[in-house]
């Protein structure tokens, strides 16, 4: 579990407060992380390496994160490095490049780097190594499985909660050849953006995959695509299905016509409200506005609020999960929640993720909507990403929430550490937990 920060040490408000929320198990409401079952690139003690595996660990992972990536071509220009050079690295010389050129030619200030230093430390490892090889042999000689339960352990997770993408051949196949099998630390998502993104595409391939559909949408393609969304809900036994969507995102409302309106309104919504489901959408990301940087190479764009509004009202008997990922988008959001009881509203993610914008964010949603929101997701990619982004959360999450109960204090009302523990655990666990929960 996270330690207190010093800024508050001395206060008994904060000191209690962090020691609640640093001890208060997390169910981790979305991640990219996923049980040993569906393979992973880097062999444990004891298990062979499975390069189209999809459970990412290890220091390599960890340094080639695409968030480093990002920040290694802030500093190596592309003359002196051209990507393509980069990516015919092996992920070790990637690894070696980034700790040599983010974390001992500069100081590692970012996040991301912060994060990995974090970690290290947090396994009593010395994270001031000039080269890798400690931390590689320490992280070979672990065994995955008892490795994924030391992690939950340090970073307080009760559940992960994973992105099963049904359009990547990689994961599909594991879970049709029963290779895949559930793991009850592990909670299942159907991930669904094709459909909404791009439903010709999507409607070729359910078709591929034996479901009678084609591009039109008539009643017989509709109906096959609820059996073919109900059959990989069932498979995964997911808690919710989720969609990351562009910052153009509309939904027009019942008349809006287009593929992914109908795909929402005569598919998708009817059968998660009969399942009791919520949607996740994940709003606001321009994917590869640099194709160059891979995963590193996305932007954000601020995203169509009366969109969320339309569906949270045409739809009461759904839930939504949603989060955007504009900054300029999240006290509208926060508002929007205050009209709709079906809306929850989730994390800081990805670029909203760093300590100044958590502060921020988490703020105005308790002045706004109390303890009726998820405060934080990891989207960890990393296995070990767990323990930084649950440390780092969980510090700036414990000072804004020690902040709010000195001022309730000031009113004369009485914090007592029933009521604090009471609301850390709404914040981390139960409302992820209600909202995972699959009666509804
Ligand atoms: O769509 C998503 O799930 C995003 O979180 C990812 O695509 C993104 O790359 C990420 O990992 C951000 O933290
Ligand atoms: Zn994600």
């Amino acid at each position: 579990m996270s330690r207190p920060s010093d800024s508050q040490s001395l206060d008994p408000v904060a000191q209690t407060v962090r020691r609640i929320v640093a001890s208060q198990a997390v169910w981790d409401v979305h991640t990219h992380l996923y049980p040993p079952t569906l393979g992973s690139p880097l062999a444990g003690a004891g298990r062979e390496a499975d390069p189209q595996g999809l459970l990412l660990w290890g220091i390599d992972e960890l340094l080639t994160y695409h968030y480093l990536v990002a920040e290694l071509f802030r500093v190596v220009s592309p003359e002196r490095l051209s990507y393509a050079t980069f990516w015919r690295m092996s992920k070790r010389e990637q690894a070696d490049l980034i700790w040599q050129r983010l974390f001992w030619d500069r100081s590692p200030v970012s996040e991301a780097c912060r994060g990995v230093l974090s970690t290290l430390t947090r396994f009593g490892l010395d994270p001031n190594e000039p080269t890798l090889d400690r931390y590689r042999r320490w992280f070979a000689a672990q065994d995955l499985n008892r490795h994924i339960d030391r992690v939950m352990e340090l970073a307080g997770i009760e559940r992960i909660t994973m992105t099963n993408n049904v359009f990547d051949d990689h994961e599909r196949r594991r879970w049709l050849d029963g290779s895949a099998r559930p793991d009850r630390r592990f909670a299942g998502v159907l991930r669904i953006d094709r459909l909404l993104r791009d439903w010709p595409g999507a409607a070729a391939q359910l078709a591929a995959w034996g479901y009678q559909s084609d591009a039109d949408l008539g009643p017989r393609t509709l109906a096959e695509l609820r059996r073919f969304l109900a059959d990989w809900i069932d498979r995964l036994t997911a808690v919710y299905c989720a969609a990351s969507l562009p910052p153009e995102f509309c939904y027009a409302g019942q008349d809006d016509a287009r593929p992914h309106a109908i795909v929402l309104r005569e598919a998708l919504l009817p059968l998660l409200s009969e399942r009791g489901l919520p949607l996740a959408m994940m709003i606001g990301c321009r994917a590869a506005v640099n194709p160059a940087l891979g995963d590193a190479g996305d932007m954000v764009g601020k995203a169509d609020i009366a969109s969320v509004t339309r569906l949270c009202a045409e739809f009461p008997e759904n839930r939504f999960l949603v989060t955007l990922l504009s900054r300029e988008n999240q006290h509208e959001l926060a508002v929007l929640a205050r009209k709709f009881g079906n809306l929850t509203i989730f994390g800081c993610w990805w670029f909203l993720n760093t300590p100044s914008l958590i502060a921020e964010i988490t703020r105005m949603r308790l002045e706004l909507l109390g303890t009726s929101f998820i405060p934080q997701h990891s989207d960890a990619r990393v296995l070990e990403q767990l323990v930084y982004k649950w440390d780092h959360s969980r510090q700036v999450m414990a000072d804004v929430l020690a902040d709010q109960y000195r001022q309730l204090a000031a009113t004369g009302w009485t914090v007592s550490e029933e009521a604090v523990a009471r609301d850390v655990r709404r914040l981390l666990r139960d409302n992820a937990a209600r909202m995972s929960a699959r009666d509804g």
